[in-house]
């Protein structure tokens, strides 16, 4: 049981809340560490304070919007560089799509992108990716380019090259600074310079060396031109667990409007060991908000107290995590596909498809009564509403910690 709830639950009344508002903030940041939250400095300050007046239903608002508004934030991701540099294949690797896929932004070795042209991310309509039309062309002008492609839409812009970047993307990049927005320059195709470089000069060829002198390369082409903020990812297009990329998403996560985190977060596909780790902490963190948010409205006299254990809701529940992971029914049926399997023989691999045993596992009444040992014997308040709240709480960490484990596995198997 979180230490933080627990105390809540154990005394909340003035003195002890006054108490949980100072601990606040190193606990939820304690939380949040390893990826980044989604509640707003601004917020934070106002649950702070609201724990230090008691005013609990103000935290509980805090908490319900920042929760709805997480929920439906959407993402406008513009893709902009040169002709062949790998737009499509870096928007194909975003949305978890082969190039072969239906509905995948067509790649090939002869000029593609003309119109700018979005593609919704096939789990979640709320994401767009802009293939921009590139900037090399001649009749390219800066000047214009992004009222052209109504820049104030997008969230932030990526700029690709698979070569050097030219003066063109320089002058974009630092356009968009100047309307306010982020960019990034993303190196592509640096699998096939470590290729050319090893075949050519067997004998020195070092691949941290190689990789330097891009980025070195890159940089000193930038920094020549005049860019303030400077900072390039290189990457491979076809295997987005090497190189610069899980620092690329990092650094997106940091500097997303926190709203928008979770659901970048939720998009990324499953890379790593630490990709699906930062899908874990932003559920988590979600499930330790509507827990706290359950635990204050059990001691709000007439708030209506709505989340009972309501089995279909934890089946939905379980489901969207399993969404969340690709282990949804249609994700299964193309690991299986791609590792010439039969299904079944995947589904037998997963712990997360049984949600019965998931509900009936006989430790978790027993966390429960842990859970409420402590505050009944001081308070003997609203008992029901709170196990309920505690049975949900710990039912979905379990939920959570089964499937990333699954998708952990599944990863290793791919
Ligand atoms: N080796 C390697 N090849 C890549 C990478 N990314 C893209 N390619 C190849 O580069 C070629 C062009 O890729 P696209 O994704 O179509 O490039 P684009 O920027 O969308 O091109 P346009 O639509 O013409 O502007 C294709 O043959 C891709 O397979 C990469 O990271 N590594
Ligand atoms: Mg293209």
């Amino acid at each position: 049981m979180d230490q933080f709830i627990s105390a809540f639950l154990k005394d909340p009344s003035g003195k002890n809340l006054q108490k949980l508002a100072v601990e606040f903030l190193p606990h939820y940041s304690t939380l949040i560490s390893k990826a980044g939250g989604i509640l707003s400095p601004e917020t934070l300050s106002c649950i702070q304070k609201a724990l230090q007046e008691g005013k609990l239903s103000d935290m509980v608002n805090q908490i319900k919007e920042t929760l709805a508004v997480a929920e439906k934030a959407s993402l406008e991701i513009a893709i902009i560089g040169e002709s062949g540099a790998g737009k499509s294949s870096f928007i194909n690797a975003l949305r978890g799509l082969s190039h072969e896929a239906e509905g995948s932004a067509s790649v090939g070795v002869v000029e593609t992108t003309v119109h700018r042209t979005p593609y919704q991310h096939p789990k979640y309509p709320q994401v767009i990716f802009w293939d921009l039309p590139g900037t090399g062309t001649p009749n390219f002008r800066p000047d214009i380019y992004l009222e052209k492609v109504g820049f104030a839409s997008y969230d932030f812009f990526i700029i690709i090259s698979s070569s050097r970047f030219s003066l063109n993307d320089a002058v974009l990049a630092q356009k968009i600074k100047d309307v306010g927005k982020k960019f990034y320059f993303v190196r592509t195709k640096v699998d096939s310079d470590l290729y050319n470089e090893e075949k050519t000069k067997p004998m020195t060829f070092q691949k941290k060396r190689v990789l330097q002198e891009i980025r070195d390369y890159c940089l000193a082409n930038l920094s020549h031109i005049g860019v303030s903020e400077l900072r390039v990812f290189l990457i491979s297009n076809f295997d987005l667990a090497d190189f610069d990329f899980p620092k690329l998403e990092e650094t997106l996560l940091m500097e997303l409007p926190e709203h928008k985190r979770h659901r970048f977060a939720m998009l990324l596909p499953n890379i790593s060991d630490a990709s699906i780790e930062i899908k874990k902490c932003f559920l988590k963190e979600k499930i330790w908000l509507e827990a706290l948010k359950s635990a204050a409205m059990s001691f709000i006299p007439f708030m209506p107290f709505l989340i009972g254990f309501d089995l279909p809701q934890q089946e939905q529940c379980l489901k969207e995590y399993r969404n969340y992971f690709g282990l949804d029914d249609k994700s299964i049926e193309e690991i299986a596909e791609k590792l010439g399997k039969s299904m079944e023989d995947i589904r037998g691999c997963l712990k997360c498809l049984d949600f019965w045993s998931l509900v009936k596992d006989d430790s978790i009444p027993a966390k429960v009564i842990k859970g409420t040992e402590s505050f009944c014997a001081v308070k003997g308040g609203p008992v029901s509403s709170i196990i309920q709240g505690l049975k949900v709480y710990i039912l979905r960490l379990k939920f959570l910690d089964t499937v990333a484990d699954d998708a952990k596995h599944l990863m290793r198997m791919i």
